[in-house]
């Protein structure tokens, strides 16, 4: 958990004209990035990875950022799957910020991109609070994670662009009505987009990409 008690207001400024820059910086280039938060395991990873195959069908090129506390796990699924790439470990942070996700930029080819996710680190509450300059958010949660996800994370969902609610076909083995996280989603958020997926099979892939405006 972040805890920055000193000069709170000047770090959070101080964060948000850095994300402008990130903005700025994908503008210029005509790269449309996406920040991809969600809980641990809710299938951020393998959802990119099937979002990037209908990209790639469409004739874009994609990157990924994989955000960890540590490893290389995800941005080796990245490289796998031939997606331009980087690795991004936080240390003992559980959030990326547009300061770390600026430094990973200098060394990016955004020249060879089209599309950029930006893997955030699994957790649905501090990656609320620090903007990286994307020009939209999306919100991976699984119906493993329970029916009460979306009431829990109030923040979260409520400036969220788009939700994916994954592991549909896991709903009925774990007692999870997916309706019941639209719903709340809808209440929070009236304007917000939303998927049901399955990223195993690739159900709703399609869904999601109409719903990210790509
Ligand atoms: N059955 C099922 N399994 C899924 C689905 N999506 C992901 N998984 C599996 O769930 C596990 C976690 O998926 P990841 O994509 O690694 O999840 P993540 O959100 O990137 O995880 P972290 O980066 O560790 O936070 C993997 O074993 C996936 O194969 C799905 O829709 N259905
Ligand atoms: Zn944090
Ligand atoms: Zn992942």
């Amino acid at each position: 958990m972040h805890d920055i008690r000193v000069g709170t207001e000047d770090v959070f400024k101080r964060q948000i004209e850095l994300a402008s820059r990130n903005f700025a910086l994908f503008k210029e280039h005509g790269v449309r990035a996406f920040n991809v938060m969600g809980a641990i395991g809710s299938g951020k990873t393998l959802l990119i990875l099937r979002l990037a195959e209908r990209l790639k069908e469409k004739g874009l090129r994609v990157g990924a950022i994989a955000g960890d506390v540590a490893g290389d796990d995800d941005y080796q699924k990245f490289v796998a799957a031939g997606l331009v790439a980087a690795n991004l470990n936080t240390g003992d942070d559980c959030h990326l910020d547009a300061h770390r996700v600026g430094h990973a930029l200098e060394s990016f080819p955004l020249g060879d991109v089209d599309v950029l996710f930006i893997e955030n680190v699994g957790n649905l509450v501090c990656p609320a609070d620090f903007p990286l300059g994307t020009e939209g958010d999306l919100v991976v949660i699984s119906v493993t994670e329970g029916d009460d996800m979306v009431r829990k994370h109030p923040k979260m969902f409520a400036q969220t662009d788009v939700l994916a609610v994954n592991k549909v076909d896991l709903a009925s083995f774990v007692g999870v009505d997916p309706m019941v996280l639209v719903d709340d989603y809808r209440r929070l958020n009236p304007h917000g987009a939303i998927a049901l997926t399955d990223a195993r099979s690739g159900r709703g892939v399609d869904e999601l990409l109409t719903a990210l405006g790509l």
